[in-house]
């Protein structure tokens, strides 16, 4: 009934028929919870590989040894399916060749799927069959760039991820890691580019989540003598600091300390950086009153230690610092009139200060990780980049920061659509073959409705904050539904009175609340902060801000860009490298919501398979032509005789899944015998 679905050890196929799609997914379901029983957690599925969280270490899934057998295997798509088949596959496509095409290895899939955890071994990977130890020049294990490279994970993790209601090591930013390969195809070095840190984390954290991680290793982690000097005593409570009773083994001091050793941060310039992160946490503490919100307000009695700690660590006048927080300062032409804050604005700075430290200590970071760890360009000459962004989200609670990473998630799945599923039917046109067409989610109207023009949510919001006016956040559900009431993708629930909105994304729909998402987009930075922290006796937070100088001398030191330009130009600019690179897709699953190790979910896992389409992907993949060649006469001849295995189009040959079987056969018997040479060589998908 099904016709010929295929389940074997190396994965999955479905025949060329489109009504059964329901029956398929149910099947590939199937196939994919007996696997999960039987430990396997890898599974082809057309020309991606699906990655089922076993949510528990797996011994020897990734020792060096099954590293080496995969690596040396002359044919690993013989063995049991295993990220690594994906990684020698990218590696080996970079071999032989006069141009090689660079590689992407795209990882995607919903919060807690594994993608970190799959891009953590894609990187050991390469850093063990890549290794160009031989090369270094110093044999000083702290040299070795592929344990640089590996080093700068735990330290970006550290400070880039937190534990949330989805996953206990969330991503909150985006990264792309290009490892550069010289001519001989070693590891010479890497470079990262990261994308919208998550930093209204720092100082507002959701119901049951926690801050960065940092912040939890180093108040655990600590020395005494530390704990004196960052004035962190053990049984000091900080209000950024919720859920601090919850041990996780995200919590290891010692390995980002050794990993901030091994990528050159000195201990005097780690001093400097947890000094910055001590004052942060001080500065959670302090809270201002006054009688009523219309009157300046002034700090509470008991936060004044706090501040005054903060502004020690911080090193700036506390004095200067209560002012920056008290007091606006307005310019009216070339006058300044100064404008005492009320308690809720004294908040708002108090927050806008700290995210701001925060956000820019990450930036300095990532910076240094790239000058410590990437190689000249006269040095390397190809790369392998790795994607790995925050997963698809939907909280109780959900606001820019989900809408973002969302819509970098339907980005993800438009190149992978646009690349694989779009361009692969359009190829069977331009070549003259006769194909009927398979139907696969487009998510392009979703996108339209995001970041489209002339009108988009992004617009809309960004109007908003150009108009710079109070927002209000009812009349903004008002224009909304006004201006993109022609978009099938966003909705509202009529008897809610609630600023809201609803989103249908490919993974699901979100409801977003609108109250602070437009002051989110703006994220002002008032001027005197920055002003400020430029006068800081810290030496790394003077030199932080002692760069802006320049950049803000053109912006008046404020950023007129809102948050959302400016995430979509960063995304623009991944697509566009991207699409110049050969892409490798793995779809990472998440078995049951609540992370159980070996629990297999049915209702979870089906929802996440019809979102990215692996039905559509293996169908393509088995009633297509997986395997495409540049036309050679040989094949020409061959062809004549299987007519419906083998198409030859106007310039390429196209192989069914089956042919290849056949033609594989054929070639081990002839292997077998030793009595042909082998004049033709094609690469199997599956
Ligand atoms: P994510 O990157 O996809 O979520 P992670 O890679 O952080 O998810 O995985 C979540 C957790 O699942 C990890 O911390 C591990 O405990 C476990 N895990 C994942 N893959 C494996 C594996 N192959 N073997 C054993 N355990 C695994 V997010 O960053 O939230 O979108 O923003
Ligand atoms: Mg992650």
């Amino acid at each position: 009934m099904f016709g010929n679905i295929v389940h074997r050890h190396m994965g999955l196929s479905v025949s060329n028929t489109n009504e059964y799609f329901p029956f398929f997914l149910l099947l590939v379901l199937k196939c994919l919870q007996a696997r999960y029983s039987m430990k396997v957690f890898y599974t082809h599925a057309g020309c991606t590989l699906v990655a089922l969280n076993p949510f528990q270490p797996i011994p020897d899934l990734y020792s060096l040894d099954v590293m080496k057998e995969y690596h040396c295997a002359p044919q690993p798509q013989e063995f049991k399916p295993h990220i690594f088949i994906v990684a020698e596959e990218a590696y080996r496509n970079l071999q032989g060749q006069m141009e090689p095409v660079n590689q992407s290895l795209v990882v995607s899939g919903e919060s807690g799927a594994g993608k970190t955890w799959t891009s953590r071994c894609l990187m050991k990977y390469y850093a063990t069959v890549a290794a160009s130890s031989s090369v270094v020049k110093s044999q000083d294990t702290v040299d070795r760039i592929e344990r640089r490279v590996l080093d700068s994970n735990p330290i970006m993790e550290a400070f880039g991820n937190a534990c949330t209601l989805r996953n206990n090591n969330s991503s909150r930013f985006g990264k792309y890691i290009q490892l550069q390969l010289d001519r001989s195809q070693l590891l010479v070095g890497a470079s990262v580019q990261t994308y919208l840190l998550e930093k209204t984390r720092v100082a507002c954290q959701p119901a049951k989540e926690r801050n960065f991680h940092i912040f939890y290793q180093m108040m655990k982690g600590a020395t005494d003598e530390q704990r004196k000097e960052w004035r962190m005593p053990k049984d000091q409570q900080f209000v950024w600091l919720p859920n601090a009773e919850k041990t996780l083994e995200e919590d290891c001091f010692q390995e980002t300390l050794e990993a901030m050793v091994h990528l050159g941060i000195n201990a005097e310039k780690q001093g400097q950086i947890f000094k910055i992160l001590a004052g942060i946490l001080q500065f959670g503490n302090v809270n201002f009153s006054s009688a009523d919100e219309s009157q300046p307000c002034n700090i509470e009695e008991q936060s004044k230690d706090f501040l005054q700690r903060a502004a020690g660590l911080l090193g700036v006048p506390v004095d200067e610092l209560l002012a920056c927080l008290r007091v606006r300062t307005l310019k009216a032409g070339k006058q300044s009139v100064l404008k005492p804050c009320s308690q809720s604005e004294c908040s708002v700075r108090r927050d806008c200060l700290a995210k701001l430290i925060y956000a820019q200590l990450f930036e300095w970071l990532v910076t240094f990780i790239n000058n410590s760890i990437c190689a000249d360009n006269s040095i390397w000459c190809n790369f392998i980049g790795l994607l790995d962004v925050y997963g698809f989200e939907c909280f109780p609670v959900n606001n820019l920061e989900q809408l973002c990473i969302n819509y970098a998630n339907e980005k993800l799945q438009q190149h992978f659509v646009a690349h694989y599923l779009r361009a692969q039917q359009e190829e069977y046109v331009s070549e003259g073959l006769e194909w009927s067409f398979v139907k696969y989610q487009d998510n392009q109207n979703c996108l339209d409705l995001i970041e489209g023009s002339p009108t988009s949510i992004f617009s809309l919001l960004n109007e908003e904050c150009r108009l710079n006016r109070v927002s209000d956040a009812k009349k903004f559900r008002g224009r909304l539904e006004k201006e993109l009431c022609d978009n099938a993708n966003i909705s509202w629930d009529k008897y809610s009175q609630e600023a809201h909105f609803t989103v249908a994304h490919y993974a699901g729909k979100v409801n977003y609340q609108i109250d602070g998402m437009m002051e989110k987009n703006k994220d002002p930075v008032p001027r005197e902060l920055i002003a400020l922290l430029q006068k800081s006796e810290n030496p790394l937070l003077h030199q932080i801000f002692a760069d802006k100088d320049t950049e803000n001398a053109k912006s008046k030191g404020l950023s007129k860009v809102t948050v959302v330009s400016k995430f979509k130009n960063s995304l623009e600019s991944l697509m566009k490298i991207l699409h110049t690179t050969t892409p490798h897709y793995t779809r990472c699953i998440k078995p049951n919501p609540d992370c159980k190790p070996l629990t297999f979910q049915k209702e979870e896992v089906i929802i996440q398979l019809k979102a990215c389409g692996i039905v559509e992907t293996i169908h393509i993949s088995a009633a297509g032509f997986p395997i495409s060649q540049v036309l050679d006469p040989a094949c020409q001849r061959d062809s004549e005789t299987h007519s419906t295995l083998v198409h030859c189009g106007r310039t390429k040959v196209f192989l069914t899944q089956s042919m290849l079987e056949l033609l594989e056969d054929q070639r081990k018997k002839v292997l077998s015998q030793k009595a042909f040479s082998i004049q033709c060589c094609w690469r199997r998908y599956q």
